[in-house]
């Protein structure tokens, strides 16, 4: 008789050999988005990226458009908008706060400190391409894909007896767009080719194959468009003809024909904008030209993907194939929240990793409000950077989905806005440092924006956790000594800003807010002290304390910064028992905002925790259930993140199938309560990216955490997902997770260690034993030794209830230590 405990062995040891196997990575079609009619909306469109060049394909067999973006193409020119009347009316602002008249405060804040000019510059669309084939209206056996595994769209179908083909791909190795278009026979290859822009632009003929559109970037609220954008359109035809007519290129009866579009502006930095456009674009196609004729299409585009897969194949993930990973896109969209298609999850999973990796190249922008791909000149907020949630969740797939370097183009803004940044801290506040507003653009424009939301002063402490927490998975000190200056420099802002509460003695930021909420108590956003600014002063303060005694630097500075840490406000458990989300105790438990500011401190921080703090944990979780589950975009999307550090797998879960419903209405319309659109594009709506790089973080959250002192396997599994496999999981102390797990218990589990120490694990289920490496029982009373696990010390929660809540407990988990050594493999597996 086979006893249960080898049932569940037996089955580990077929699921590892699945796990592990090369068939194990899904089928290329399972990473394919794909659909039976070509798109019509732009958010069926299918997105393609380089980090520079953007492309939507819509696929269209008689007017193929592809909607082109080039990502420093914005309005506007270098400048900066500062209103310095700021620092005249400062010290009115903060008493007007401190004796409770908000809406006097509020008023003036909103006069003194929003830019009085300029609200950020829009990102712009760099127009369209379109092929124009006048007979093939009467198209049959339509398909067109995204494979995501390879970073290439197609689009195939039949008119009469001839089966067309293009491939689309936005070459990481190249530098341009190529299209090419294949026929089943020859000669039946005949359309316009051309470019097209909504603004005003200047077309000319450059040779017998290319024709070159420029134009200039938008004015705005004052500022003069001064990116230039020259693009050159490519033809190469095997067979047929070319001619010219005006700026478009006919093609006639070619058996073959290959397309490039190559963009470029003048645009160097936010602060150069010298370069010469039209010389970048034909130096672009000029390379890309000797490329492919050097060698065949086929190995440009392997070279392509090739590079592209370099990043995305670092991880895996399987969650079960379900019965619909056959059916087109859009339908498995609509239907997965009524049926169990987990191969959708972890597609759009992968969704998440492919834009980021398509959108935020390094030495590039990073990723934008749209991550790189918006057709507007006038885009919802002008697709530009929103720094109070949005511009950051957009990297929290960065480092534990390993694109690590993909983080690069956000570091470096962070490092520009600590420069224009201190115009702002100056000028407006009479600081030191740095400071910026909740909003930058190109430009890395740094005053306030948006009437009252803009008073908001503690960015800065936000982005420069996006510093330390790299330098918590990669321990490279060198980078750390590069960055460490921009972390101080945000400390400095705060040694001069910070004010004292007259009654605790509590130092305070004011004036600032919790983002974009204001308390039904008072109506209006402005506040002094809000939890959100306390929880980010205090991993800044924390961070940059720890960094300077890394690098032994400032060691005269250090107990001055630890004195202000340990006169920041503590968290509060307010009346309901919810976590306050005021220094105040304003929260109405009706409040359904979608910001969630003060959960900062749970995710994407680690000072609330079942274990060090298990009141506010609670509290925590009381905040979520009132701010309850309906939502849209990033908001929803922070909730996955959200339910997954509160462990409950189910409800993170149910959030995601929140969030894979369409988008669309029935009849085509965009709804208002977000979803996915056919495309998978995230709605807030309109369209906003982070919410898809929400998803993705907040996925991996569910599978594995290194924020509590240890490696937490499967802390918030769904019943969804009984048996599954991940691969490539980056853990904080340079751990690599790989990790298949049967009937919700880790099955087979590989760590690799980049930096060595002491791996410290948490499972739900006893690991099997090993071997080839000594494993020591752990306790939670005795701290991981391992550095990159030290936690600060967050203060005791004041509590404003009696109520006590029943406590989770971490008792029954399994704790063990093992010290690796760089370079290893540490592998457990239940096979014998
Ligand atoms: C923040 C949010 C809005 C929107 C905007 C871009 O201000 O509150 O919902 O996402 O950014």
């Amino acid at each position: 008789m086979i006893t249960k405990s080898v049932q569940i062995s037996l089955l580990c040891f077929m699921s590892l050999l699945s796990a592990f196997s090369t068939e194990a990575v899904p089928a290329v079609t399972d990473l394919k988005l794909w659909y039976q009619q070509p798109a019509t909306l732009w958010e069926e469109a299918l997105p393609l990226g380089n980090g520079r060049l953007g492309a939507m394909v819509y696929g269209h067999p008689s007017n193929e458009t592809i909607q082109l973006n080039e990502n420093t193409f914005w309005a506007g020119g270098p400048h900066n908008n500062i209103n310095t009347e700021a620092l005249s009316s400062l010290p009115k602002i903060r008493s007007l706060i401190a004796t409770g008249d908000y809406a006097a405060a509020e008023d003036l804040a909103t006069k003194t400190i929003t830019s009085l000019g300029a609200n950020g510059m829009p990102y712009q669309s760099a127009g369209h391409l379109h092929l124009d084939f006048a007979t093939h209206t009467n198209y049959r056996n339509y398909y067109r894909d995204l494979d995501i595994a390879s970073a290439v769209a197609s689009t195939s179908y039949q008119v009469g007896d001839v089966i067309y083909n293009r491939e689309v791909f936005t070459s990481l190795t190249d530098q341009v767009l190529v299209v090419k278009l294949t026929a089943s026979k020859p000669g039946q290859l005949s359309f316009n080719a051309y470019l097209s822009h909504p603004a005003k632009a200047a077309f000319s003929r450059k040779n017998a194959n290319t024709v070159l559109m420029q134009l200039q970037s938008g004015d705005h609220e004052g500022i003069k468009g001064q990116v230039q954008l020259a693009s050159l359109l490519q033809v190469q035809n095997s067979g047929g003809s070319l001619s010219q007519n005006d700026h478009k290129i006919e093609v006639k009866n070619a058996d073959s024909v290959l397309l490039f579009v190559s963009m470029a502006t003048n645009f160097v930095n936010y602060q150069d904008i010298s370069a010469n456009a039209l010389e970048r674009a034909q130096e672009y196609l000029t390379k890309a030209q000797q490329q492919f004729r050097q060698h065949p299409y086929q190995a440009r585009k392997t070279a392509h993907s090739t590079l592209y897969k370099n990043y995305f194949d670092r991880v895996t993930l399987d969650l079960g194939k379900g019965e619909f990973s056959a059916e087109p896109t859009d339908q498995r969209i609509r239907l997965f929240a009524q049926r169990h298609d987990p191969q959708l999850a972890s597609l759009y999973f992968q969704f998440g990793r492919y834009l980021l990796i398509s959108s935020s190249q390094p030495g590039g922008q990073p990723a934008n409000l749209q991550g790189l791909w918006n057709h507007r000149q006038d885009p919802p907020w002008d697709s530009k950077y929103t720094l109070n949630i949005n511009a950051q969740m957009n990297y929290w797939p960065a480092e534990v989905t390993q694109l690590t370097e993909l983080h690069q183009p956000f570091i470096q803004m962070i490092k520009e806005l600590a420069v224009t940044g201190q115009q702002s801290a100056k000028s407006m506040y009479g600081a030191r440092g740095w400071m910026a507003h909740h909003n930058t653009d190109i430009w890395r424009i740094t005053g306030g924006v948006d009437h009252s939301w803009g008073s908001w002063p503690t960015s800065n402490a936000w982005l420069s956790q996006h510093l330390w927490q790299k330098y918590l998975y990669n321990g490279d000190k060198a980078y750390l000594a590069e960055v460490y200056p921009v972390m101080k420099a945000a400390v400095q802002f705060f040694e001069d800003f910070l004010i004292e509460s007259p009654d605790k003695q509590w130092l305070l930021v004011s004036p600032s807010m919790s983002p974009e909420n204001a308390p039904k108590a008072k109506g209006t956003k402005i506040a002094a002290g809000v939890t959100m600014d306390n929880q980010l002063l205090f991993d800044l303060f924390s961070n940059t304390i720890a960094a300077a005694t890394i690098l032994e630097e400032d060691k005269n500075l250090i107990p001055a910064w630890q004195n202000i840490l340990s006169r920041l406000p503590p968290m509060q458990i307010g009346k309901y028992h919810q976590l306050q989300e005021w220094l105040q105790d304003w929260d109405d438990p009706q409040d359904k905002h979608r910001h969630l500011s003060h959960l900062y401190g749970l995710y994407p921080s680690n000072q609330i925790s079942p274990l060090r703090s298990p009141e506010l944990f609670n509290a925590a979780k009381v905040t979520m259930e009132q701010r309850g589950d309906p939502s849209t975009g990033w908001s929803m999307n922070w909730k996955i993140n959200l339910w997954a550090r509160l462990l409950d797998g189910d409800r993170a879960f149910k959030l995601m199938r929140d969030q894979i419903k369409p988008a669309l209405t029935a009849d085509g319309k965009i709804s208002e309560s977000g979803g996915t659109y056919p495309n998978m594009f995230d709605a807030h709506p309109p369209f906003q990216i982070d919410g898809n790089f929400g998803f993705t973080s907040g996925l991996a959250e569910m599978l594995a955490q290194s924020h509590d002192g240890a490696v937490h396997l499967l802390p918030a599994l769904p019943q969804e997902w009984p048996s599954g496999a991940v691969t490539g999981l980056m853990m904080r102390g340079g751990f690599v997770l790989d990790m298949s797990w049967q009937n919700g218990q880790v099955c087979k589990l590989k760590i690799h260690s980049r930096l060595g120490g002491n791996l410290r694990l948490r499972s739900h289920s006893p690991l099997p034993q090993v071997t080839t490496f000594t494993v020591h029982k752990a306790t939670d009373a005795t701290e991981n030794p391992n550095p990159f696990y030290q936690q600060a010390q967050i203060k005791t929660p004041l509590k404003h209830t009696n109520k006590t809540l029943p406590q989770l407990s971490l008792n029954n988990s399994y704790l063990v230590d093992v010290s690796t050594e760089a370079g290893r493999d540490y592998m457990w597996s239940c096979k014998k």
